[in-house]
């Protein structure tokens, strides 16, 4: 058996989580992330008959009986988990009940996955409708992604306009758009339905007020697809508050998506 503190999929674990603490995005427990594992990849690694302890999830994920994932941990620093990834992660898989998370691996310390498992999990089986290659969901918190959500209307159609006017390459990158729910609490199965239904049509969903979700087949996907959402919302709360000289115009977006061949939301523009 392979050392498990050298899996791949735990580097790019720790690799991510240390990226996201290092742009300021997930400060103390802020964020979390889960990323669909193949099996025959963690038997290199891990017994995996050897269940450590079963803990319940408290919804039904039946679509994904049998999946393993390695998810960060409740209650845990992204700024730590690159030292210690056995405390900080853990990899489990969906028990045939479908309601109980089976441990194979991590929350060495007695600990359970991120509260946010049910929006996680919905979003995963959501996504895997539309694209069965989806792999990876992330949540976080990023700076000016936040700000922006408190000066700009949190309406999908004219958040997502905004955002692909403050940099050329935003409509190819996500030409699909950015769901956006109000305010709600989080850690809930409520929250994790709604985040699911917007994953339904989009891979990017701004939790009101909050932080938002990211979902794709890697886990560079995943990031790039919140990073250029964050850079873009850092471009606007740069320029918000200054008279707006220039802009990219609808036309040249139209440009844009044909040019790069992307499927877009054309109800997003004003054409
Ligand atoms: O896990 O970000 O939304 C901490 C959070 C909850
Ligand atoms: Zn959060």
């Amino acid at each position: 058996m392979k050392n498990i503190l050298n899996a791949p999929f735990v580097e790019e674990m720790k690799k991510t989580c240390a990226n996201m603490y290092r742009l300021g995005w997930d400060e103390r427990n802020g964020g979390n992330i889960s990323y669909l594992l193949k099996k025959e990849e963690v038997e290199e690694y891990l017994d995996t008959t050897n269940v450590l302890r079963t803990i319940p999830t408290g919804f039904d994920a039946t679509a994904l009986i049998g999946e393993i994932f390695i998810v960060t941990g409740t209650g845990k620093y992204f700024k730590n988990v690159a030292e210690d990834p056995e405390t900080n992660l853990g990899i489990l898989r969906i028990a045939q009940d479908g309601t109980t998370a089976e441990l194979l691996w991590g929350y060495k310390d007695g600990g359970k996955f991120t509260s946010e498992l049910p929006a996680h999990l919905m979003s995963h089986i959501a996504r895997r409708k539309v694209d069965p290659e989806n792999r990876v969901v992330m949540h976080s918190h990023p700076t000016y992604t936040l700000a922006m959500n408190y000066v700009h209307e949190l309406d999908e159609k004219k958040f997502t306009h905004t955002l692909w006017e403050m940099c050329t390459e935003c409509i190819v990158v996500f030409p699909d758009g950015v769901g956006v729910l109000p305010w709600m609490l989080c850690g809930t199965n409520s929250i994790g339905e709604a985040t699911a239904k917007k994953m339904e049509e989009f891979r990017l969903v701004v939790w009101g007020m909050h932080g938002i979700y990211g979902a794709g087949k890697t886990m560079d996907e995943t990031f790039g697809l919140i990073e250029t959402v964050e850079k873009a919302a850092q471009i606007y709360m740069l320029t918000a508050h200054l008279p707006r000289v220039n802009t990219i115009k609808d036309s040249e977006m139209v440009e844009l998506a044909e040019f790069f061949g992307v499927k877009y939301r054309k109800d997003f523009l004003n054409l």
